[in-house]
């Protein structure tokens, strides 16, 4: 007898109790393992170590477009797309073991491994990290089971249509009601175990306590203080120093890495004639050093935001290098960090005399723990990808010709000194200001070279020299202003460009951030009445 004719949204809505009876089991899979791993560490977890093979095995052109697009919130924007991908695979899982269980059951397994692969595979893992996800898998599996027994069997949906004697009606109101009764407990159970799970994890890290109660010492060589006047005297200019709570996060860490200083360590190891390790508390006693250092992203696009000025307290890392003796053919230093993400950084500018720090201290308190606590890297002159390692717990001094770094191996540049750049802060890009006397104001840095002119153009005019507000060092960024008497009502263009401390005039040439940096001058629109 042929069957008769299945509309697609009748198939849907009998494949629906399925679909449902796949998501909730996952949901309880993942929730279980998360409460779970809660108690073992966070490289225990399914759900990050996932996420993290996902940033790892990410073609970097997509990694690129991710941290350029959104950015800080890129982790976000990966879990939220992993939800979604997990939601329909589950989905499908459902259907699959409606009609054939065993096929279900292993498809649940082989997902099971391959998420016990990427906790195994991650850094910082041991083998006891795969218990939760194993757990996990197989409540999830035996949840799956439980629901598809209480479905009817994978029969053509229309099939006995018409058919239905009352009794069966029935049968069958009660059958789905338990069925949803049983699937709506699995997943209250399943929202319970995550809210513990988060709740656990929180109360668990006792990276976030410690820092509280730290106090940190006073720097043998206090920062010089900031001259009077490097702040633009302009409405709308940004804090000449970034705080802490304002300053761009840029890292690949899904979850911010949570390090007690009691349990820290930094190998310092390679091509040097001492390898030693130190401490935390080597660290609070040797004679740290304060200064003003501008940190700035490869991944920046012209005009943007990510870079950020602080006072870092810190160990000078030509001190600690200076005790380990590097060998003479050594040129690299290879820093790593506790989440595995490794920066390439030459020997020489972190031996020669610029303030590259091992720092502890971020304005005055410990180092936020998204910032790298309880120990980072601060090397002015350098985009963060090749220089300022949070977390970090190894440094080998190697060389280029031998060792590649986490970008580095990804098609960027394996030198990342920053360009100059300039951009405008005032008017922001759109905005509508008092025709007349207006303000424009803005921020220009080249680290290490330091900002010696800043001019801009208003429309099709001549340049014009900005003034400069003054400079804390050629490590920090520069603010510059301009007050024009005569700005048209109407639309206008803006646009800045600066000289480095050698005399040297930024790009004009517009380059995206892949391998080197952005470059190009800044310009903005706005609207005069
Ligand atoms: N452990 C770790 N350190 C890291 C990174 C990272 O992904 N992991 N990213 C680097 C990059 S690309 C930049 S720009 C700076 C950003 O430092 P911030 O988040 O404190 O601003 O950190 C660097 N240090
Ligand atoms: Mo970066």
């Amino acid at each position: 007898m042929a069957a008769p004719p299945v509309s697609k949204a009748a198939v849907l809505t009998a494949w629906m109790p399925a679909m449902l009876a796949g998501i909730v089991s996952a949901a309880v899979l993942f929730a279980v393992a998360e409460l779970a791993a809660a108690f073992f560490g966070p490289a225990a977890s399914p759900f990050g170590s996932v996420g993290a093979a996902v940033v790892e095995l990410s073609p970097p052109w997509l990694t690129e477009f991710a941290i350029s697009t959104f950015a800080t919130a890129d982790k976000l924007v990966l879990f939220i797309s992993m939800g979604i991908g997990a939601t329909i695979l589950a989905a499908g899982i459902g259907v699959l073991a409606l009609r054939n269980w065993t096929a279900g059951a292993l498809a649940v397994a082989a997902l099971g491994v391959g998420m016990v692969v990427c906790v195994l595979t991650r850094a910082g893992a041991v083998p006891a990290d795969a218990i939760p996800t194993a757990l996990g898998t197989a409540v999830g599996l035996f949840c799956l089971r439980w629901l598809i027994r209480l479905l009817p069997g994978p029969a053509a949906p229309a099939a006995g249509a018409g058919a239905d004697s009352d009794a069966a009606t029935q049968d069958s109101d009660q059958g789905r009601r338990t069925f949803l009764a049983t699937a709506g407990l699995m997943a209250g159970a399943a929202v319970v175990m995550g809210i513990a799970a988060g709740a656990v994890s929180a109360a668990r890290n006792g990276a976030r306590q410690v820092r509280e109660a730290l106090g940190l010492p006073a720097p043998a060589r206090p920062a010089k203080p900031l001259p009077e006047g490097v702040q633009a005297p302009v409405d709308g200019a940004i804090p000449f120093v970034t705080p802490n709570a304002q300053f761009y996060r840029i890292d690949t860490a899904l979850f911010v890495p949570s390090v007690d200083p009691a349990d820290w360590q930094l190998r310092v190891h390679g091509l040097v004639e001492e390898d030693f390790s130190i401490g935390f508390q080597d660290l609070l006693a040797a004679d740290l050093e304060e200064s003003y250092t501008t940190l700035t992203c490869v991944s920046n696009e012209v005009g943007g935001g990510l870079a950020g000025n602080a006072r870092w307290l810190g160990y000078p890392l030509r001190e600690l290098l200076a005790r380990a003796r590097p060998l003479a053919e050594a040129d690299m230093v290879l820093s790593t960090s506790i989440d595995g993400f490794t920066a390439s950084t030459p020997l020489a500018v972190l031996t020669d005399a610029r303030n590259a720090l091992l720092a502890i201290g971020m304005n005055g308190e410990p180092l936020p723990l998204e910032h790298g606590f309880p120990v980072r890297m601060v090397v002015p002159g350098l985009y963060g990808y090749v220089s300022a390692t949070k977390w970090v717990v190894d440094l080998e001094v190697t060389r280029f010709a031998d060792k590649t770094a986490y970008w580095t191996s990804r098609g960027w540049s394996d030198h990342g000194p920053i360009k100059t750049a300039s951009r405008i802060d005032v008017p922001r890009a759109g905005a509508r200001v008092a025709a007349g006397r207006t303000a424009f104001a803005g921020t220009a840095w080249a680290q290490h070279r330091g900002i010696s002119k800043v001019q801009v153009q208003l429309d099709d005019g001549d340049w014009a020299d900005a003034k400069l507000a003054a400079e804390a060092s050629v490590d920090t960024w520069r603010q510059w202003y301009v007050v024009r008497d005569d700005v048209s009502a109407g639309q206008h263009r803006l646009r800045v460009r600066a000289w480095d401390g050698d005399g040297k005039l930024q790009t004009e040439t517009p380059a995206p951030p892949a391998p080197d940096g952005a470059s190009g001058w800044h310009s903005i629109e706005f609207t005069a009445d």
